[in-house]
């Protein structure tokens, strides 16, 4: 019935990339709202793998430009092992962060993969933020604000270079949706990168499906689509349970055709959902409406059109 292979859950509970604390609770709240029941319903065969551990976070201040830089290394290593690890084995990973500087490690073994399998990738990055700073770009130090740069070759070694000295994807294979809260100096470099950006004010005048059927052309038989899912992509009046609300993001529709134009797909091979933030929640609404939106990714519709 269904056209996707087994599932494997990661949990990775760290917040060590962010400046706020309690992502590290995420994957929990992910399971505590049935993330793998609703799945397995679907006719999915899913394995929750646990959670990797890794080292528990400082809390400290950045030091030059970046805020625990060897714990982010350390934590982005193990989940780039674990998500190669079931891409290898032809499953379909969902990394629960956690954090989203996990996504480095994450897409670099996706990339990875893709590269041996003579793959063409397709990464849709669903965020209020670009993630495209660099230790002089930040205003804050915290990695989580950084993965697409390090991914895209622009940070320290430890990062750039987790999975071979060369960078891991191109600028060319990102799309990003749902973006309204750029930083100054890292909206310049995002222009000079050229990143395809579907900012909410192109979703204001074009709407979702616009943005959605621009950001999926080109898709083939070949290409392997990876979703990357910040949590706070989504309106704080629906997801209030993240570190870093902004105003302004997809309301519940939009969100829900997202998810079902990419499952319409049918190409999505791996998936991140991070950023969910307990701390910051109402009971565990938000990530009752992640668990949701997952499901739409893996084919929910409310599409009775036939
Ligand atoms: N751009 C800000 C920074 O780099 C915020 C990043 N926060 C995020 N990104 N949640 O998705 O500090
Ligand atoms: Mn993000
Ligand atoms: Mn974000
Ligand atoms: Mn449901």
């Amino acid at each position: 019935m269904n056209r996707f292979p087994p599932i494997s859950l990661i949990g990775v509970p760290t917040d060590i990339g962010a400046g706020h604390r309690g992502a590290l609770m995420g994957p929990d709240a992910l399971r505590v709202a049935d993330i793998d029941k609703v799945l397995r319903a679907r006719g999915l065969e899913v394995a929750d793998r646990g959670n990797l551990s890794g080292p528990v976070n400082p809390w400290l201040p950045p030091e030059d430009g970046y805020r625990h830089l060897d714990g982010v290394i350390e934590w982005n290593r193990l989940t780039m092992e674990a998500v190669y690890a079931e891409l290898s084995e032809g499953r379909l990973p969902i990394m629960m962060g956690g954090d989203h500087c996990l996504a480095t490690g994450s897409i670099t073994a996706v990339a990875r993969y893709c590269r041996e399998q003579g793959r063409k990738l397709r990464i849709l990055w669903l965020d209020a933020h670009t993630d495209f700073n660099t230790s002089e770009l930040t205003p804050s130090g915290n990695i989580h604000g950084m993965p697409v740069a390090c991914l895209c070759g622009h940070g320290p070694k430890g990062l750039t270079e987790l999975g071979g000295s060369k960078p891991a994807i191109d600028p060319s294979m990102v799309r990003q949706i749902g973006i309204r809260s750029v930083d100054e100096g890292e909206k310049k470099f995002v222009h000079e990168a050229g990143l395809e950006v579907y900012d909410m004010r192109y979703i204001d005048e074009f709407g979702m499906k616009r943005a959605m059927e621009e950001a999926l052309t080109g898709l083939d038989k070949n290409t392997h689509l990876h979703v990357s899912f910040d949590v706070d992509f989504l309106d704080p009046s629906i997801a209030p349970g993240v570190g870093t609300t902004v105003q302004g993001g997809p309301n519940y529709r939009e969100a829900q055709l997202c998810m079902e134009m990419i499952a319409d797909t049918g190409r999505m091979g791996s998936l991140d959902v991070v950023e969910l933030n307990p701390a910051y929640d109402d009971h565990n609404r938000t990530a009752e409406v992640a668990v949701d939106l997952v499901e739409s990714l893996f084919g929910k519709s409310t599409l009775i059109r036939g």
